[in-house]
């Protein structure tokens, strides 16, 4: 009886496992086609890079004491939303709002939560935007729909992150006042190069138009 148990179990945590690796592989597959198929329309590419990775047990373990859930699969599967995690690197952050766009407005995506770390940054300078989603998983006898969540920021939000991460973890989550300062100030910075960036990239836009106009004038002459 008991055997008979165990093995059942194991076969729904491999397939509980499984879903979220096809929902990554799912998700993975629409910013590829996006990254595609605009670069070919618009001859520039919104998404400089695309990073995914899966929660490890371990992770989840630690979520579910921390959050005090109970541990089971349905309870793991209502509660945590980041098992499957896609990480979007763009350019400029009007990008970062026409990527989530163009991602949300398709029909097989519902869009659960957007947490807007960029209108709104966190008070340590985090600058990111956050969505949670579902994505339909077609398997042999059911659909189901998984949680993945998505953050998209610009380089130099990435760039921020990535270490403001590890000092965190250096300094076992007690970073000492100063360098908490001096990590807002780089924030800041981080902002005003993004802003400068968008900018300059607006301003060769507005060039080129201007150049496209005066060649097409050219060519009715
Ligand atoms: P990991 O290893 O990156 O996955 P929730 O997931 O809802 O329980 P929370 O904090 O409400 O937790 O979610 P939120 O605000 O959407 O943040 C989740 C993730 O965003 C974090 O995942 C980090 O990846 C990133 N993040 C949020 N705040 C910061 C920050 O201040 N600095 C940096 N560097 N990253 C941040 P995890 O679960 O912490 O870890």
């Amino acid at each position: 009886q008991e055997g008979h148990e165990l093995k059942h179990l194991k076969v729904d945590l491999i397939r509980f496992m499984m879903a979220y690796k096809f929902a990554l592989e799912e998700v993975n597959t629409k910013f590829h086609i996006l990254q595609e198929e605009f670069q070919y329309m618009h001859e520039y590419n919104p998404i400089e890079h695309i990073k995914s990775r899966m929660k490890s047990p371990e992770s989840i373990l630690k979520k579910v004491k921390k959050k005090g859930l109970e541990l089971s699969i349905p309870s793991i599967q209502h509660h945590i939303r980041d098992i499957a995690g896609i990480r979007i690197n763009c350019s400029f952050t009007k990008d970062i709002y026409e990527i989530c766009n163009m991602l949300t407005s398709q029909k097989d995506i519902t869009l659960i939560e957007v947490k807007d770390y960029i209108k709104n940054p966190k008070p340590n300078g985090y600058r990111s935007l956050h969505l949670i989603i579902q994505v339909p998983i077609f398997m042999s006898d059911r659909v189901e729909n998984v949680y993945v969540e998505i953050q998209i920021r610009t380089i130099a939000m990435d760039f921020w992150a990535s270490l403001e991460h590890k000092i965190y973890y250096k300094y076992n989550k007690d970073v000492p006042s100063k360098l908490k300062e001096e990590l807002k100030e780089a924030a800041e910075q981080a902002t005003l190069l993004d802003q400068k960036m968008e900018k300059l990239h607006m301003e060769m836009d507005n060039i080129k138009a201007k150049d496209s106009i005066v060649n097409e004038d050219t060519l009715l002459f």
